[in-house]
Formats: structure tokens, C-alpha cells, sequence
């Protein structure tokens, strides 16, 4: 089937089609950029979330409950679970604790997981592809469910307009681990596990956290880059923390009106504009990594072009440096970026 084909039948609702799209965009960033060229201008409708925090602490189950509440609205969901790191369980496994619950009419709840381990790099591209092909397959809302935050392969602060950082009660230092990257990327805290002990204790921490950090940007006042950044990001916004109990759903309602008020916050003080251009940035950062990435290997690939053994044998003769090999190789690549 070819992708003009795949792009028919994912428009008329066919979820096959869209299942496969994705697949073959995750697979080859060929196919990832014939598909996005085909489909781009009917992106940018759907809200993007972003769900991050660390293992276990309940995003796969408090997504499921943000599903069935936008469900019964009526709403369109798509959803893709990224676990980029994890070297024991594995993404499809994680992936599968996101359920379809009840029984949604055809077309309201799609679910996806990325198949991220084993590929060379390319997650971040191959997300956000998945997260474009959702968006123009018209769900209204795509959330995307991640371990970690800042520092990881999937930043999903780039990707999504709401990032939800959640926190469990009872996983020890937690907060001071988060704290550095965490600052500048959440818009909306979850304390989730509200049933546990120590859940406002851990509203607490957080609050002070916060105090905390607007009390260094009085400090720093504007030179202070990060602070600067900060500020730009969170301008007029300070992110709220939610309760929930992601097993009953309780407070998830009140996490819904957080994320909606966040939302009308983007778009009132002119900062969605802000968020989309540096998300475009982000993107294309990443199509050229993963270009330049394929391009080395292919270039160094000593099965395709089998001239670097002899190369190796000329440097270690003294006939050429190491150098002007290194240059005539960047030069191979350079010439392979082109076409
Ligand atoms: N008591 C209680 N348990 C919860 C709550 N939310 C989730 N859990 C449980 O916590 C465990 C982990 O939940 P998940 O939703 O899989 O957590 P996760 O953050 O998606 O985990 P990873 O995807 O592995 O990082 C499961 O056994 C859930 O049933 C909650 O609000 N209260
Ligand atoms: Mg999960």
C-alpha cells in the first residue's frame, strides 16, 4: 500500500491505515518525511500533553482516567507511550498498562506505543511523527506518556503545550533528584497516590520548591540566563499542583480544569506562539541529528564503502593523517546530505 493510499484511508477513519502510517514513519525517516510532507498542513489542530515523572508513580493509570473523562465528553484521544531507556521491561510492555477500559465508540481512543529500543537514536523523531500522524488523523487531544523529564531522549517539555510532571508519595528523594530538571519544564505538578500517606507533605516540598525558584529569579533579576529562560517560559504562570488518586479518579476532574486553564493561559498571553516555534526548532533538530547520524554510519559503514580499512593502512604508514582521512570522510557525508 503506498502512503498517498494510507493518507486516503486514514482520513475517512480507517485506523489501520494510521496504525501503519506510523509504523512505517517509526521504521525510516524516509517514509517519515514522505509522510510528513503529505500530511503536515493537516497538523496543528490537536492539543498535545505531555505525562512525565518517574517509573511507577501511576501515569500510565491517571492517562487512563484522563481518557475515559474525554471520552465521555465526546472527545477524540490519541495516546503513545514512549519508554526510551528502560533496558528491563521494555516500551510495548510499559506501553500495554495503558488500557482501553471501557469499550469507546470506533475512532475515539487510539493508543500507541513506540517500539523505541534497539533503533539507532531517531525516538524523538519517530515520536513526534507518531504525535503529527494523531494530530492529522483528527483526534482532538494527543497525550504523551514518558518516564523522566529534562535531560532525557524524549524531551517531551518540546513536544507537548501541557507538560504534567507527576510525584508519588514515598519515593524517597525524589524531588531533590527531579529539582534540576524539572524547574523549567512543568506547567501543572500531580502529587499522585493522594491515598497514601505524605501526599501533602509532598504539596509541601513542592510549594516551597516553587517559593523557592521565584525567589532566585528576584535575586538573579535578568542576567541570569536560565532564570531569563525560565521566566520567558512561566511568564505569569505558576504552576499549580494537583491531588489524584489515579485508581478511583479522583481530582482527575480538577486536573482537567488546571490543564484547560493552562491551556487558555498559552494562548492568551501569546506564549503558544512562543511554544510552537521552539518545538518546530526542537524538530528539526532532530530530523538533522538522525540525518547526520544514518549519514556517519553509512559512511563508515566498512561493508558499504570498504575503503576505510585501507585508509587505516595509509595512516598507519605516515602516507596521510588522520586529518585529511577525516576530511575526505566528511566530505562523503556531506555529499550524501545532499541528495
Ligand atoms: N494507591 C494507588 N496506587 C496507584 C495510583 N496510581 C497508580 N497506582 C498503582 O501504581 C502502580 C504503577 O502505576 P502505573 O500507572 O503503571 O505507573 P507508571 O508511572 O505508568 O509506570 P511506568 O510506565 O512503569 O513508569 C500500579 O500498580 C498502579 O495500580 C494511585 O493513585 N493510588
Ligand atoms: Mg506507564
Amino acid at each position: 500500500m503506498d502512503i498517498d493510499g494510507l493518507v486516503e484511508r486514514m482520513r475517512q477513519g480507517d485506523r489501520r491505515a494510521t496504525s501503519r502510517l506510523i509504523s512505517l514513519a517509526e521504521g525510516d525517516i524516509a517514509a517519515a518525511r514522505a509522510i510528513s510532507t503529505r500530511l503536515f498542513k493537516d497538523t496543528g489542530k490537536a492539543y498535545i500533553i505531555g505525562v512525565t515523572g518517574a517509573p511507577g508513580s501511576g501515569k500510565s493509570t491517571l492517562v487512563n482516567q484522563i481518557i475515559s473523562l474525554l471520552a465521555k465528553r465526546g472527545k477524540r484521544v490519541g495516546v503513545v507511550c514512549v519508554d526510551p531507556t528502560s533496558p528491563f521491561s521494555g516500551g510495548a510492555l510499559l506501553g500495554d498498562r495503558i488500557r482501553m477500559k471501557e469499550d469507546y465508540p470506533p475512532g475515539q481512543v487510539f493508543i500507541r506505543s513506540m517500539a523505541s529500543r534497539g533503533k539507532l537514536g531517531g525516538v524523538a523523531r519517530a515520536t513526534k511523527d507518531t504525535v503529527s500522524i494523531l494530530d492529522a488523523s483528527g483526534v482532538d487531544l494527543v497525550i504523551v506518556e514518558t518516564v523522566g523529564v529534562g535531560q532525557n531522549e524524549i524531551d517531551v517539555y518540546t513536544l507537548a503545550y501541557t507538560t504534567l510532571v507527576l510525584l508519588a508519595p514515598g519515593m524517597g528523594d525524589e524531588i531533590q533528584a527531579f529539582k534540576a530538571g524539572i524547574m523549567e519544564t512543568s506547567d501543572i505538578y500531580v502529587v499522585n497516590k493522594a491515598d497514601h500517606d505524605g501526599a501533602d507533605q509532598l504539596v509541601g516540598e513542592i510549594e516551597s520548591m516553587l517559593d523557592l525558584a521565584e525567589t532566585i529569579e528576584l535575586e538573579h533579576g535578568e542576567d541570569h540566563v536560565v532564570v531569563e529562560v525560565r521566566k520567558q517560559a512561566k511568564a505569569g504562570w505558576r504552576p499549580p499542583i494537583c491531588k489524584t488518586n489515579a485508581l478511583t479518579g479522583d481530582g482527575v476532574e480538577a486536573l482537567w480544569a488546571a490543564i484547560e486553564a493552562h491551556r487558555s493561559h498559552l494562548v492568551n498571553s501569546g506564549e503558544m506562539a512562543r511554544k510552537n516555534r521552539s518545538k518546530y526548532r526542537q524538530e528539526i533538530i532532530d530530523i538533522l541529528r538522525e540525518k547526520f547520524a544514518l549519514h556517519v554510519e553509512e559512511a563508515l559503514d566498512l561493508t558499504k564503502n570498504g575503503d576505510l580499512p585501507a585508509l587505516l593502512d595509509e595512516v598507519a604508514a605516515r602516507k596521510q593523517d588522520p586529518y585529511t582521512v577525516s576530511d575526505g570522510i566528511g566530505k562523503k557525508i556531506a555529499d550524501a546530505f545532499k541528495s
